[in-house]
């Protein structure tokens, strides 16, 4: 029986380490309170949160109106499966489907079952409209992509680490290097493809961005082998990347988009999945559903936030302030940072070699601000975008110092 006292960060470690499946090696901090751009520790320690939950928290935590909104819906009716209509589903797919310009909107849970959902929408449009033969459709995927933990993402992993003992994979899956158009080229002229997913730009590959017009060059190609173009905007969707959608950069738009994280402002696992008509009546009654997907209290949430994200106009100022954050750490000598990339407020610095990235980890942490690396000598940076300029250049700051205290 766990007792309701206030445990010290070392109980909690135990804790964690003792009773959870240790599929995580987290930084050894323990949070009990957001706010904002803040998190503080179980012991009051306040730090800068620079990873968002690897950017579901673009609103910043706990966002006034996001909680006031959960509450109200939460006190209402916060489920009863789609087996029966409610006054929010409608109201949220109008919502979203006018605001991003598409015409209707599957809801689902977290980014990979949109993702999953996603896959199963190209399949049977390749059956039903392409006209592929039966079982024999095709998806490609890019090299150093990352969609999820589930069997089908897994199959499309390029990275060990995710998809290693966790065969046989899922057959129709096919990997070629990202941001390479000739060999996007070469697959799609193949008749059996329906589909091409991509993210705009790769985060858990370290943030790489493509060359300028790769997408436009996405658009054309899925256009003229018609197949579907299918974007993963679960981390780069949502104002992260300076526009509401990362695809607006290149002024192109997927056939299906899939958003997730900062969808629900950071508040509950809400996911979506938009396409047109077309493509999205392959889906008939009976053929896919889940329990919570589309629950009243998700779509209340996810209006909100997507409300706050507009009314702060959160997008323009990750533009704005991912350049500030960007021209900031660029200050930073080349033998400790080799290199600081990013669009928005979706960054990511690599440390040269002669520090390990993992130390200045623990020293931001202990600085008061907290990230994560990704792929060996990778940081991600990645605050909420209602961070204030102020709060940039401290954050910065505080980054550059840590790197100063290596030369000791
Ligand atoms: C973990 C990474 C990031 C995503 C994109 C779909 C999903 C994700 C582009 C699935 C999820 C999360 C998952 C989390 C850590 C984090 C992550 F490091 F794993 F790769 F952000 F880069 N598409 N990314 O980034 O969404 O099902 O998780 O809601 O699994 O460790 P989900």
């Amino acid at each position: 029986m766990v007792d309701n006292k206030v445990l010290s960060s070392q109980e909690i470690f135990a804790l964690e380490d003792e009773y959870g499946c240790r599929n995580y090696a987290p930084v050894k901090v323990a949070l009990s309170r957001g706010e904002g751009v803040f998190v503080w520790d179980v012991e009051g320690k306040k730090y800068y949160d620079f990873l968002s939950a690897y950017s579901a928290l673009n609103q910043g935590h706990c966002h006034p109106r996001i909680i006031a909104a959960l509450k109200k819906q939460a006190e209402k009716l916060t489920l009863v499966s789609r087996a029966f209509y409610t006054d929010q589903l409608g109201r949220y797919e109008k919502f979203m489907t006018s605001l991003l310009g598409f015409d209707r909107l599957l809801a689902m849970n977290s980014g990979v079952e949109g993702g999953e959902s996603a896959c199963k929408i190209a399949r049977k449009w390749g059956y039903d409209v392409k006209k592929i033969p039966e079982g024999q459709a095709k998806i490609i995927f890019a090299e150093g992509n990352f969609w999820g933990r589930t069997m089908s993402a897994v199959s499309t992993s390029s990275d060990p680490t995710c998809y290693q003992g966790f065969g046989p994979y899922m057959p129709g899956f096919k990997l070629i290097p990202f941001n390479d158009v000739e060999a996007l080229e070469k697959e799609l002229q193949d008749p059996t493809v329906a589909a091409f997913m991509v993210e705009p730009i790769q985060g858990e590959a370290g943030t790489v961005i493509p060359d300028d017009g790769y997408l436009k060059k996405v658009r054309e190609l899925c256009t003229k082998y018609n197949v579907l173009w299918i974007a993963d905007e679960v981390q780069t969707g949502l104002g992260r990347t300076g526009k509401l959608l990362a695809v607006q950069h290149e002024d192109v738009k997927p056939d299906i988009l899939i958003l997730g994280k900062a969808l629900s402002g950071g508040v509950l696992p809400v996911s979506a999945v938009l396409a047109s008509h077309e493509v999205m009546n392959v889906i008939k009654p009976g053929t896919h559903g889940s329990t919570y997907g589309g629950n009243p209290l998700a779509c209340a949430v996810a209006m909100e936030a997507m409300k706050v994200l507009l009314d702060e106009k959160l997008p323009e100022r990750a533009e704005k302030l991912g350049k500030v954050l960007l021209e900031e750490l660029r200050k930073i000598p080349k033998d400790k940072v080799t290199l600081v990339r990013g669009r928005g407020l979706m960054l990511a610095m690599v440390v040269h070699d002669s520090i390990p990235a993992y130390d200045v980890i623990v020293r931001l942490r202990d600085a008061g601000l907290l990230t994560k690396t990704t792929h060996g000598q990778v940081i991600r940076l990645a605050p909420p975008l209602v961070i204030t300029e102020e709060q940039v250049r401290d954050g910065a700051n505080i980054i550059r110092k840590v790197f100063e205290s290596f030369d000791k």
